[in-house]
């Protein structure tokens, strides 16, 4: 099934440059960035993007994290794009992903680990709402 799905480079990430080998892996999988856009994100989007972990111990930590710098925001799209790229992102935690994700190569934490992906159908339409 065709899908779309909305991705972020979280600000570790394009921090270490990471923003090509991801585009790169994203297409590698067969799936199309229809739009992308570097960006900084205000306190105001940023709690919007996180609003189902609002209340939660680490919200804070994690809109910090991404007002901390840029970010590179994209619309993916594809067979199983949620699916696929949720896959390709790796577990939350980068000491639990599996080998040769994004997050298992390359996050430092779970806050910082590297690569936001839509979980649902559901939060992808409501994520590239927000952004596209
Ligand atoms: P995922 O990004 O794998 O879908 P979610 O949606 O549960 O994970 O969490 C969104 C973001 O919140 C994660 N990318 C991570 O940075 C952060 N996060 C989730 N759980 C924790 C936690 N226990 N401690 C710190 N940060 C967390």
């Amino acid at each position: 099934m065709r899908e779309r799905t909305f991705v972020m480079v979280k600000p570790d990430g394009v921090a270490k440059g990471l923003t090509d080998e991801i585009v790169a892996r994203i297409e590698r999988a067969g799936l199309k960035i229809v739009s992308m856009r570097r960006m900084r994100l205000d306190r105001g989007l940023a709690e919007e993007l996180y609003s189902v972990h609002r209340g939660k111990d680490f919200f804070e930590r994690l809109v910090e994290h991404v007002l901390s710098g840029e970010v590179v925001v994209m619309l993916v799209e594809g067979e199983r794009a949620i699916t696929q790229m949720r896959e390709l992102s790796g577990a939350t935690d980068p000491t639990k992903a599996a080998k040769g994700t994004i997050r298992s190569d390359f996050g430092s934490s779970i806050t910082e680990n590297v690569i936001h992906a839509a979980d649902s159908a559901e939060s992808a339409e409501r994520e590239m709402r927000i952004f596209f």
